[in-house]
C-alpha cells in the first residue's frame, strides 16, 4: 500500500479529491457567484481542478482515415487556386474533437500543442513566401516535383523526406511536376495560440530569393555522421531536408539489432550540428514495426500526432482499438496508454509521428510510465469507427 509523505493512503486521498467537489451551502454558493460577478474566483471551490492528480487532456484518442481527408482536398483542389489570392495555402487540418470548443476552431489543434493537417500543391500553383513565429514541419506523402523556398535555399522533395521550416524563416512552396503533390504539415500552432505570441510577416514577392545552391544544406551534409567544421559552433537549422532514403536505411541497420519492445524500431530526426531535435519545438520521429509486432504498452505526458506512411496495422489507446493504414492519422493524447500493432505477416509497417517533447523537456513536464498489468497489453473494450466521406 502506498504511504505518502502526510502518512495518507493513496485511498484516502482520492476520497480527499472527491471530497472537493463537494455540494457548498447556498450561503457559500451565492458567494462564489458574487466573487466571480467582481472577476474574482474561490480556490477552496477550484483548487481539484488546478492541481489534478494526474493530467485531464482536452484532446482525446482519435483517427482520420486518408479517405476522409484526401476527399475533402480533392474539393478544396477544385474551389480554389492557390496564390491567385483566394488562398493562401491550401491545407485540410484534424480538430480534434475533444478541443473543438475552443474558440476559433479548436485552435487548430490535433493535440493541444500541434497542429497537423495535409496540404496540396497542383502543378504551376506557388504557395506565396511568408515567415511566422510557428515552427512548421512537413512529411512528404505522395507526387513528385515539390519545391519550397526555405531561408534562401530551393529545397527539392519526394515521398517520404521530412522537411523543417523552423520559426520566423521566410518560406514558400512550388510544384513544378505534373501531378498534385501532398504533404503532412505540422505546427506548434495551439501553443503559439495559447502563448499568445503569434507575429507573421509576408514577403514582398511571391518567392523569396535565393542566396546559396538548390538543396545546399543536403550538400554540406550527404555524408550523415560528420559535419562540416563550421557547424562545431551550434547551428539552430542547418539541414533543411532528410531523405526517406536515409532514414529507411538507419531502420533497416537497427533490425539488425535488439527491437524495443513499446516502439519497435524507431529512430529521430536531429539537427546534426547540436544532436537535438532538427526542429526547436516539435520532435519528429520515423518507426519501423516489423511484420506481426505487437507491441507492449506505456504512456507520457508528450502527444503525438500520427501519420502512417506504409503498412497496416492498429493502435490500442485507453483500450479503444484504432486501425489504420497507409495515409491515416491519429494522435495520442497526453497520458493516454497506447500500443502499436502491425497485423501484416509479410509486409513492414513505417509510421511518422510528430511530438511536444521539445516543449515539455524544456520545462521538465515529461514523465512516462509502463503498463504493467495482463503482461503489458491493454484489454481491447471497444473498436472505434472512423467517419468515411460521404
Ligand atoms: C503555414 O504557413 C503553412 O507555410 C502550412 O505551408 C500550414 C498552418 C498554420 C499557420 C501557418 C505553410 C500552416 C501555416
Amino acid at each position: 500500500m502506498m504511504i505518502n509523505m502526510h502518512g495518507m493512503h493513496k485511498s484516502d486521498l482520492r476520497e480527499r479529491g472527491a471530497a472537493m467537489s463537494q455540494q457548498w451551502t447556498k450561503e457559500l454558493e451565492e458567494f462564489h457567484e458574487e466573487l466571480l460577478s467582481v472577476n474574482l474566483g474561490p480556490l477552496w471551490a477550484d483548487i481539484s481542478w488546478m492541481n489534478t492528480i494526474e493530467p485531464t487532456p482536452k484532446a482525446v484518442p482519435y483517427l482520420w482515415k486518408s479517405e476522409l481527408i484526401m476527399s475533402y482536398l480533392e474539393r478544396a483542389e477544385t474551389l480554389l487556386e492557390v496564390g491567385t489570392g483566394s488562398a493562401e495555402r491550401r491545407a485540410v487540418y484534424l480538430i480534434n474533437p475533444g478541443m473543438k470548443h475552443l474558440e476559433p476552431r479548436g485552435w487548430g489543434g490535433a493535440t493541444q500543442t500541434l497542429y497537423a493537417a495535409v496540404q496540396a500543391v497542383k502543378p504551376g500553383e506557388i504557395a506565396p513566401s511568408h515567415r511566422h513565429t510557428a515552427t512548421a514541419l512537413r512529411f512528404v506523402l505522395k507526387g513528385q516535383g515539390g519545391f519550397g523556398r526555405v531561408g534562401g535555399e530551393e529545397i527539392t522533395f519526394e515521398p517520404g523526406d521530412y522537411l523543417i521550416t523552423p520559426s520566423w524563416i521566410w518560406h514558400d512552396h512550388t510544384n513544378k511536376g505534373n501531378e498534385t503533390v501532398f504533404w503532412m504539415d505540422c505546427l506548434d500552432t495551439p501553443f503559439i495560440v495559447a502563448m499568445d505570441v503569434s507575429f507573421t510577416e509576408f514577403h514582398p514577392d511571391i518567392q523569396q530569393p535565393l542566396f546559396v545552391q538548390q538543396d545546399y544544406s543536403s550538400k554540406r551534409y550527404q555524408g550523415g555522421m560528420v559535419r562540416p567544421i563550421s557547424d562545431r559552433k551550434p547551428h539552430p537549422a542547418p539541414l533543411g531536408r532528410y531523405k526517406w532514403g536515409l532514414t529507411k536505411q538507419a531502420l533497416e541497420g537497427m533490425k539488425e539489432t535488439p527491437i524495443d519492445p513499446v516502439d519497435g524500431y524507431a529512430v529521430e530526426y536531429i539537427n546534426p550540428s547540436t544532436g537535438r531535435d532538427a526542429d526547436g519545438r516539435i520532435g519528429a520521429r520515423m518507426q519501423l514495426l516489423p511484420p506481426g509486432f505487437k507491441g507492449k504498452a506505456h504512456r507520457h505526458v508528450h502527444s503525438n500526432v500520427y501519420c502512417v506512411y506504409k503498412g497496416q496495422g492498429y493502435t490500442v489507446m485507453n483500450g479503444m482499438r484504432f486501425d489504420w493504414k497507409e495515409g491515416d492519422f491519429f494522435v495520442i493524447p497526453p497520458w493516454t496508454w497506447h500500443e502499436h500493432v502491425n497485423t501484416s505477416e509479410s509486409e513492414d509497417a513505417f509510421l511518422f509521428s510528430t511530438n511536444d517533447l521539445p516543449i515539455l523537456e524544456a520545462f521538465n513536464f515529461e514523465r512516462q510510465e509502463d503498463y504493467r498489468e495482463n503482461e503489458g497489453h491493454q484489454v481491447i473494450r471497444e473498436v472505434f469507427t472512423p467517419l468515411m466521406p460521404k
